[in-house]
């Protein structure tokens, strides 16, 4: 067997897991390694970002994009404390991730070195595998395990690397062949199908709770509820499993819910937990029964006491329940949910339609909407526009939504553009993103330039953190640093060698929209939005209302026009 450098095993190791990409930014102490990939640069692309956190949120927002396993990578100490916060992202959203970290020589080891950081109990918490690499020979076999774990637990793993053991030559061979990760799904225990099917015939007014473990289950959802006439509610990163104007779609539960949403939840007597950790118990029913479907048995009654847990995939039980129920020809209990939704959107409507300004975001969403390719890529930040996206954007299963569900990190938009012209070169990538949010990874704009990634960053610019003043008032707080100075992201996008448009009123929103969709080059579009703007709550919840009241802006409460809006009780009395 022939010698050669550890490091180009752990190279070849990754091509043969079909990895193409890896985000990252170079130095000392992950030199060896970076050099290898060089070597191999026409088989794994290395994206240079500039900070090591977009490298981290890019490589978590990919594999939620993909499902395949993103990667980054960084030196030890200060850049390996960057990549914490995408590393927690791909933790709490259950995607795999390999992170690889240099760390100062062996020789010196121990010594309390310059940017020596005690990694593998920094990464402790966040990593489902967690080693310290220390034998070059070894070195592969590692990697493999890493990624195979990332993939198995759905999560982080992490390789420490000393500089020095990847430039070690050892005795290996380096033949390409070809990994996959299969994971054999739990059989399914028929007694607990049955006994679910009973609940689910048995029920007046059955709702169905869709998340992320519904991904790739859409089809076999949709024709379940339609064989029963149940309403289907969403999670919020769950929004494309279904098209939002199919009938039996509520939208999302909970504080950025929808009304319709709420109040079925309120109103069900049997809850259809399909595929989520739903945490707001304050949205979920009072008292009902429960299916629930997860593939890790650990989630059973979690969350919500199931009446009946069915453990394995949802594809699969989904469309075996649908075989065994029986057909409903009509529910008025769905009618009156339809009913309720069609006056839920029919009053975002007159939101969308508003020509005043200061700029309302929902006219924003509307402008999206209108320059928004069918299989668009949505990447959302968090702050307002988690809310305004989430609640008027009208999506199917052809596009892709994703958000930072779980740790709902600031910051996360633009790395989701980013991995979504990776993971999609030839669809249309939006990021809809707060000045706040943007401003703290907006230097990576710069990246995406280099990269010749068209791409629409759409800034919500209210100059403030929104969602912050809202959370302040409606505990009952006063508004306090809240307030950002303004930037003009257009002249910075221009800066950076990409296209800006600064819209500060109505009249210039629509043309900047139709031009920015003609772009070849990443572009920033900069709107100015009313500050006043407030994401109210789907449904307020008591102690949102009292801190609200306490605020003393009953302006939220009196004009949020949910007055206008029937309640559902109302609608139902009428179809039963
Ligand atoms: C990294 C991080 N820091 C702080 C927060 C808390 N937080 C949630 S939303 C938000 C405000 C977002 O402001 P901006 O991006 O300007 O959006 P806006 O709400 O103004 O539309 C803050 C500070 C967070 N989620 N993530
Ligand atoms: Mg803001």
């Amino acid at each position: 067997m022939k010698k050669v450098k550890a490091s180009e095993t752990l190279v070849q190791t990754l091509k043969n897991w079909g990895i193409d990409h890896v985000y990252g930014l170079p130095g000392d102490s992950i030199d060896t390694v970076v050099d290898a990939l060089r070597k191999e640069q026409e088989d794994i692309e290395f994206i240079h970002v500039r900070h090591e956190e977009v490298a981290a949120l890019s490589a978590a927002a990919y594999a939620k994009l993909t499902g395949k396993i993103g990667v980054a990578l960084s030196i030890g100490g200060p850049g390996a404390i960057h990549l914490l916060n995408g590393m927690y992202d791909a933790k709490m959203d259950h995607v795999p991730m390999l992170v690889l970290v240099g760390q100062v020589t062996t020789d010196v080891l121990n010594t309390g070195f310059f940017q020596e950081v005690n990694l593998p109990a920094v990464f402790e918490d966040v990593a489902v595998y967690n080693k310290q690499i220390d034998n070059p020979e070894t070195l592969a076999d590692v990697v493999d395990e890493a990624i195979r774990t990332a993939y198995k637990e759905k999560g982080v793993a992490v390789l420490t690397i000393s500089n020095d053991i990847p430039a070690q030559a050892i005795k290996a061979s380096l033949e390409a062949e070809t990994v996959k990760f299969e994971q054999e799904n739990p059989k399914l225990n028929e007694a607990n199908i049955q006994e679910a099917v009973a609940l689910i015939d048995k029920a007046e007014k059955p709702v169905i709770l869709a998340g992320l473990g519904t991904k790739h289950a859409g089809p076999e959802l949709i024709a379940f509820a339609e064989k029963a006439k149940i309403p289907i509610i969403h999670s919020l990163p769950a929004k494309t499993i279904i098209p939002d104007d199919h009938p039996n779609a509520l939208g999302n539960l909970g504080k950025i819910g929808t009304k319709p949403a709420y109040e079925a939840m309120q109103e069900t007597d049997l809850l259809l937990m399909f595929g989520n950790d739903y945490p707001y118990s304050d949205y979920l029913p009072k008292k009902a029964a429960c299916v629930q479907i997860d593939i890790d048995p650990a989630k059973i009654s979690k969350r919500y006491q199931a009446t009946v847990g069915l453990v394995g995939d949802a594809a699969e039980i989904i469309s075996n329940l649908t075989a065994k129920i029986a057909p409903v020809e009509e529910r008025k209990f769905l009618q009156a949910c339809q009913e309720n939704m069609q006056e839920w959107w029919k009053w975002l409507e007159e939101d969308m339609t508003k020509t005043t300004d200061p700029i309302a975001p929902e006219v924003v969403m509307a402008n999206i909407q209108k320059i928004a390719d069918k299989d668009a890529v949505f990447s959302i930040d968090v702050g307002t526009a988690t809310v305004w996206s989430t609640r008027y954007l009208h999506l199917t299963p052809e596009n892709d939504f994703i958000v930072s569900a779980w740790l709902g990190t600031m910051g996360c938009g633009l790395p989701g553009a980013i991995a979504a012209k990776k993971a999609f070169p030839d669809r249309q990538a939006i990021a809809i993103v707060g000045d706040g949010g943007f401003s703290m990874v907006m230097q990576d704009f710069a990246t995406a330039v280099g990269l010749n990634m068209p791409m629409i960053v759409v800034v919500l610019n209210n100059q403030q953190l929104s969602f912050i003043k809202y959370e302040q008032q409606s505990a009952g707080e006063l508004n306090y640093a809240i307030d950002l100075p303004d930037i003009n992201y257009a002249k910075f996008a221009e800066s950076c060698g990409g296209i800006g448009f600064r819209v500060e009123k109505m009249a210039d929103l629509e043309s900047a929209f139709e031009n920015a969709k003609l772009a070849t080059k990443p572009v920033i579009i900069d709107v100015s939005v009313d500050s006043a703007a407030a994401p109210l709550p789907g449904k307020i919840v008591m102690d949102e209302a009292l801190g609200y009241t306490k605020f003393e802006i009953q302006s939220v409460l009196e004009d949020h026009r949910f007055a206008k809006m029937p309640p559902l009780k109302t609608i139902l009395r009428r179809f039963l």
